[in-house]
């Protein structure tokens, strides 16, 4: 099989179908771009939207992680993305839908406005990334991309404030799947691999970090995402921290 992923550095979603393809023992290329280019050169490649991950699979196009789990599942069955039990598969399927269509959104916007804010952290997300360019120059020339890239997705006060004040609310939900086995089982499903990069990006955040290793949902993204590029200082004003800092109303 010849597989070769498009990504950015520290893209979520993108990591997520990374694990997958380590779970199923996938050989892949990988293709990393910088933000705002990459919807230009994704687009001109013939995918159909200009998200990434995007995937060519001996030659055909896959993009979106869900999509993406799909094909990895038909074409290396084992070890499976979803449970055989039909009512496990549902209960699977919506956390799933959740961590694509909920989380990944608030996160992406959240990270994207810490590093507007300061955007000498860039650096640490770009670990491992083969951009084309020194990091040091790529860094340096970031502000109007980073500037381009908060503006598309809507990473403003406004929304940011409130994607935080919901995180608490998320973080209950995961929880409660990890307390169901939903998530976080023995053999690792499509939801975990959604899920677990979403956390981990959060956790980069040192003012997320600690209220999220401080629950099941850490430890449970730990455990599916080992390492995770990415490391940025306090950054929000304390006043829209203070949801995820109070005690769990659970
Ligand atoms: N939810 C989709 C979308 C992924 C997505 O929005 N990816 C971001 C990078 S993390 C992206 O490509 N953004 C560029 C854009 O929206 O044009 C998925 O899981 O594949």
């Amino acid at each position: 099989m010849d597989v070769r992923l498009y990504t950015i550095p520290g893209s979520h979603p993108g990591v997520a179908v990374q694990a997958m393809m380590k779970a199923k023992g996938v050989q892949y290329k990988r293709t990393d771009l910088f933000p705002v280019i990459q919807k230009l050169v994704v687009r001109s490649m013939g995918f159909p939207k200009q998200t990434v991950p995007a995937m060519k699979i001996d030659g055909r196009k896959v993009q979106g992680s869900r999509e993406i789990a799909r094909e990895l599942d038909r074409l290396r069955p084992d070890p499976p993305l979803f449970p055989e039990d039909p009512e496990k598969r549902l209960a699977v399927e919506e956390a799933e839908r959740f961590g694509d269509e909920e989380l990944q959104h608030p996160i992406r916007q959240t990270i994207w406005w810490a590093l507007r804010k300061d955007k000498a952290p860039l650096r640490s997300y770009s670990e491992g990334a083969k951009l084309g360019i020194p990091i040091g120059l790529a860094v340096a020339t970031a502000s109007p991309i980073l500037a381009l890239t908060a503006r598309y997705n809507e990473a403003t006060d406004e929304n940011v404030r409130r994607d935080l004040a919901a995180l608490p609310g998320y973080l209950d939900r995961i929880d409660a799947w990890i307390e169901a086995g939903v998530l976080d089982g023995e053999q690792l499903n499509v939801a975990d691999y959604q899920i677990a990069p979403s956390l981990r990006l959060a956790m980069t955040l040192q003012d997320l970090r600690p209220a999220i290793d401080a629950r099941p949902a850490g430890k449970f993204a730990r455990r599916v995402i080992p390492d995770y590029p990415g490391d940025a200082p306090p950054v929000f004003p304390p006043a829209w921290l203070q949801a995820l800092n109070s005690l769990p109303t659970t």
